[in-house]
């Protein structure tokens, strides 16, 4: 049986694309134990009807897929992994960087993966979840014990038929999308419009260098192999035009009144910054803009 922690717009559109019957949802603590019912529209045929169960108590999933917003995950987690095996790993699908490692720094001898997806997934109604866009998924470890169970986790994600690709490197390619993130979420939050119509705003045309010059210095400082600041915006900008219609996730939660994960976004940089010895005004001016925001 495969868990999952989570059950916003990626839990369900992962339990949707599972294999029926193999698939149950981690109740929260003092939830009733009705199943969670919802319409599922794929990317090509009719919608169909899923009926998820939650997790009893008394069952051990063989593997824990964990899509909490990153603010909740180690919380959530403390709950759940006590009664976990040591033989049923953790895969964390949480956007930006920061909680992936307080994961794995709290279960060292645990096998926690990450993973980063580009599958688009949302949520119009409560009880509706779109499969939006096509994408690929990249897993990979970040414990030791998560590399013995790397290829068996990426082929029980790929029984979904969604791309599932193992990657030696998963830090990097969290890198890559914390960037994107960090040059498009902020923006679309504090403008409040969706992701494309950033581009021509003077707000962001007056931070976005100044923006890649920060975050090319604190990759650097941080071990990873980094482009240029100007090739930093080309690709923020370029996922930017290919989204232009979407509403990111952060002016999403804002809209909805949740919590954002700038924390685990601009603050993570701005954080790693404080700790590395570089400066970062833009990306702490972008966290305390969002922060800010009603
Ligand atoms: O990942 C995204 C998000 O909204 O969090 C982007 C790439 C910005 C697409 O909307």
């Amino acid at each position: 049986m495969i868990a999952i922690l989570g059950a916003g717009s990626m839990g369900r559109l992962w339990a949707a694309k599972l294999p029926a019957r193999q698939v149950a949802f981690v109740p929260r603590p003092e939830q009733s134990l009705e199943s969670l019912a919802y319409q599922f529209r794929p990317l090509k045929g009719p919608e169909l009807s899923i009926q998820i169960p939650w997790l009893p108590h008394t069952q051990s999933p063989s593997l824990l897929v964990v899509t909490t917003k990153a603010g909740d995950t180690l919380d959530a987690l403390k709950q759940v992994v006590p009664r976990l095996p040591e033989t049923s790993p953790i895969v964390l699908f949480q956007n930006g960087l920061g909680s992936q490692q307080r994961v794995a720094e709290t279960w060292p001898n645990h096998p926690v993966l990450a993973a980063t997806t580009t599958e688009g997934a949302n949520r119009p109604e409560s009880a509706l979840v779109v499969h939006a866009g096509q994408g690929e998924t990249w897993v990979g470890a970040l414990t030791p014990a998560g590399n013995t169970y790397l290829t068996e986790t990426v082929a029980k994600l790929a029984e979904s038929g969604l791309s599932v690709n193992a990657e030696t490197d998963i830090l990097s390619r969290l890198w890559q999308k914390l960037i994107i993130n960090a040059g498009i979420n902020p923006f679309t939050a504090i403008l409040d419009c969706p992701n494309g119509k950033i581009l021509t705003h003077p707000f962001y045309q007056q931070w976005i260098a100044p923006l890649c010059h920060e975050i090319c210095e604190l990759q650097t400082a941080s071990g990873q192999s980094s482009k240029s600041p100007e090739a930093l915006r080309e690709a923020i900008e370029a996922v930017a035009r290919n989204t232009a219609a979407n509403t990111s996730s952060m002016r999403a939660d804002r809209l909805a009144g949740r919590t954002t994960e700038i924390n685990f976004i601009n603050g993570y940089l701005a954080r790693l910054g404080a700790e590395v010895g570089i400066d970062t005004p833009v990306n702490q001016m972008l966290t305390d803009q969002v922060k800010q925001l009603k």
